[in-house]
């Protein structure tokens, strides 16, 4: 089975982790700026300041995408260049920085693909208690109506939420994260319920901006569940534990639990019978601005837990092989991961299914004959388009894949310890190098999947 014809091939980043630009015309601090500001929070105490600084340097950087032959590039939106104070006036010269990025892309030939929201919560809203104050929703639905103003009319591919299970689970829960707190289940609840009213009121006013010529889309992450084998029963088991509550996965760490409000409008039974006291009072009275319809459900995947039974016969992880392959931060190469995942979501949502992140960290560098050679990343990379194909085999709606992530940059807490570019950054020079990686993914995508046979 091939891959469809239209299907979107391109590569994903995010604001904070290429702009740099922390403070240049009239942006406020994120939380990722005051949280990487303090000792100890960060590898190395590095932050985002500089990064990659793609907002002084987008132009080169549409150009090597142009290079590698992007059908769509995936970027995120930052809310304090937009809305400095969160809510209120606008920053002319932070919109201003996002319409010329998508004027280049579409001269490129590149299609914008824009994500709302991916973690970087203007400090002075989390101040006001963040995802935990309801009316972080309001701002955030002003935040959509500036943005789309301006943007509404070249851009029709929309993200509200990025990976809301790690702004969430690491920013409020463990604490790893900005904005850094250890909170309770009740607050967790809290914020999981008011960032969903967030995504409604905010795919309204994108429903309504751009009607039917905008595909709307929300992106959380999971770990894949792989079934013990292909039989039908073993396939059944491992969708079941797919969409099930794992207890050693914590609170929140179920794909359902974000899914199923957003597409079906009800929270999982599982989930609300273990958990339904914390969420807040008359969150019923919610779910159908929850449920907006939206057009595709974007998914970030990275590994995979294997399936089997114990001597109940109850599904559990099975054992893992020792000396399994690893990338550099010891996540563990499971490419099965791209077959199972999005077909199960596309059984269950009906709704085309877009891989918006998949890659991996190693710690390449710039060889003596002045290349980035990384095989490593070409054969992890491959091995996991071949399973996303079968996918596609097995009847799944898959309408697209973006390689995380088009260049090296700032990963969070692990700051610039590993890279997970197709294109290599000098950190101390900006100097960009295409690495092997990105001139293998151009024929991929040149040949729309052949070149994987
Ligand atoms: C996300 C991811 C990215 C990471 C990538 C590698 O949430 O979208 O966290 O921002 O850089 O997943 O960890």
């Amino acid at each position: 089975m091939a891959f469809p014809p239209d299907f979107t091939w391109g590569s994903a980043t995010s604001s904070y982790q290429i702009e740099g630009a922390h403070d240049a015309d009239g942006k406020s601090p994120s939380v990722w700026d005051t949280f990487s500001a303090q000792p100890g929070k960060t590898y190395n105490n590095d932050s985002g300041r500089i990064a990659c600084d793609h907002y002084h340097r987008y132009r080169d950087d549409v150009a090597l995408m142009k290079e590698l032959g992007l059908g769509a590039y995936r970027f995120s939106i930052s809310w304090p260049r937009i809305l400095p104070d969160g809510r209120g006036t606008i920053n002319q010269k932070g919109l201003d920085f996002y319409s010329h990025l998508v004027d280049s892309l579409l001269e490129a030939g590149i299609t914008p693909w824009a994500t709302l929201f991916h973690w970087d919560m203007p400090h002075i809203l989390q101040q006001e208690g963040g995802w935990l104050n309801r009316a972080t929703a309001d701002a955030f639905a002003e935040y959509t109506q500036a943005v789309v103003g301006v943007l509404g009319d070249r851009v029709n591919d929309w993200m509200t939420f990025n990976e809301p299970q790690c702004f969430l689970g690491l920013g409020l829960e463990t604490g790893v994260h900005a904005p850094g707190l250890k909170l309770l289940t009740n607050d967790l609840f809290t914020g999981l319920h008011n960032h969903l009213v967030a995504h409604g009121k905010s795919a309204q006013i994108l429903r309504s901006s751009g009607g039917s010529r905008f595909r709307i889309g929300y992106v959380p992450t999971s770990q894949a569940i792989i079934p013990a084998s292909e039989s039908a029963s073993d396939v059944d088991i491992a969708r079941g534990a797919f969409f099930s509550y794992w207890a050693d996965h914590g609170p929140l760490w179920t794909v359902a639990s974000f899914t199923d409000p957003v597409f079906f409008g009800r929270y999982p039974e599982d989930g609300l019978a273990a958990f339904g006291s914390h969420l807040p009072k008359d969150w019923e009275k919610d779910m159908a601005l929850i449920s907006t319809p939206i057009d595709f459900c974007g998914i970030n995947l990275y590994s995979g837990i294997h399936l089997t039974v114990d001597a109940n016969g109850v599904p559990c992880r099975a054992p893992v092989p020792a000396g399994i392959a690893q990338t550099a931060n010891k996540w563990n190469v499971e490419p099965e991961t791209l077959r199972w995942a999005p077909r199960f979501l596309s059984e269950r949502y009906n709704k085309p299914i877009v891989i918006t992140e998949n890659g991996l960290s190693l710690t390449d560098w710039v060889h003596m004959d002045g290349k980035v050679h990384d095989p490593a990343r070409i054969d992890f990379t491959h091995r996991y388009l071949l399973e996303l194909e079968k996918a596609i085999g097995d009847g799944a709606n898959i309408a697209g894949y973006f390689y995380w992530s088009l260049m090296d940059n700032f990963e969070w807490a692990e700051s610039y310890k590993e890279r997970f570019g197709l294109i290599h950054v000098d950190f101390a020079t900006q100097k960009r190098t295409i690495k092997d990686s990105g001139f293998w993914y151009r024929d991929v995508i040149a040949s729309n999947g052949k070149s994987l046979h």
